[in-house]
């Protein structure tokens, strides 16, 4: 009896861990694309020999190499990896856009999640694009979308310690070029989002310049508590037949 219990309470907690994929992604400075974002990005790691990016040039400085974003209905998780500096920009004149965030499939986001670094922590403030005196300014290539957020009021501030970092994890950059890229991740409380009202969900983000831009489009992931319920259906077959090989043994 106390076996059996053992054993449904470890299958139920695998299942929790195996059908969440909220639940895989770290905020640790380390972009993984083929493990926590695994299915839950967009790459385009790409630099040309003139150091053309798309729609401008600037090389692996300004090269925005994967960007990614998973939730559900309680979590946000985004994050991103470029060769532009977040902390340190390549230049004063080209500083680093805000996150935007379109919830409902039109042509505007709603959302700006802006972002300050101290060391490896980061600082995200949420605006409500649609509030009065919220306005997207366009960067330099306007067709690399919305920039930077102007903004009056916010909705929220909060902080993550180790959610920016560095390292040499790009694929492409020119040779005798500086290969090292930038991470930024973080998780933003759903319940903040008002104007989601179901659906995909868009992020977006480029630069001053728009040398170079990603988006990633996510659909939201199955609650766990309704794959627990499909689950809970699937132990009961595997204890009912594990019930029947028993009696077979005993008898
Ligand atoms: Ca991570
Ligand atoms: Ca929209
Ligand atoms: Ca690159």
């Amino acid at each position: 009896m106390n076996t059996k219990r053992t054993g449904i309470t470890f299958a139920i907690a695998t299942l929790f861990l195996s059908t969440s994929a909220l639940a895989t992604v770290v905020v640790d400075g380390v972009f993984d694309r083929n493990g926590e974002w695994l299915n839950a990005h967009t790459s385009e790691d790409f630099v040309r020999a003139d150091g053309y990016l798309g729609p401008g040039w600037g090389g692996q400085a300004y090269d925005v190499e994967h960007i990614g974003t998973t939730f559900d209905s309680s979590a946000l998780y985004f994050g991103i990896q470029a060769g532009y500096n977040f902390a340190n920009p390549p230049s004063d004149l080209w500083l680093p856009g805000d996150f935007a965030l379109n919830v409902d499939n039109d042509a505007y986001y709603e959302y700006a999640i802006d972002f300050s670094i101290t060391g490896t922590a980061v600082t995200y403030t949420l605006i409500d694009m649609t509030a009065a005196g919220s306005s997207w300014q366009t960067p330099y290539y306007t067709d690399a979308g919305p920039w930077s957020a102007a903004y009056t009021t916010t909705l929220a501030t909060w902080t993550h310690d180790f959610a920016f970092g560095s390292g040499l994890w790009s694929e492409n950059h020119r040779p005798g070029e500086d290969g090292t890229s930038y991470v930024l991740e973080g998780i933003l409380d759903m319940s903040l989002l008002e104007l989601y009202t179901g659906g995909d969900i868009t992020l977006h983000w480029t630069m001053g310049c728009g040398n170079d831009v990603l988006e990633h489009t996510a659909a939201p992931v199955p609650e766990p508590a309704t794959m627990l319920l499909f689950g809970t259906g699937l132990i009961g077959l595997a204890s009912l037949s594990r019930r029947r090989k028993n009696k077979k043994r005993e008898s």
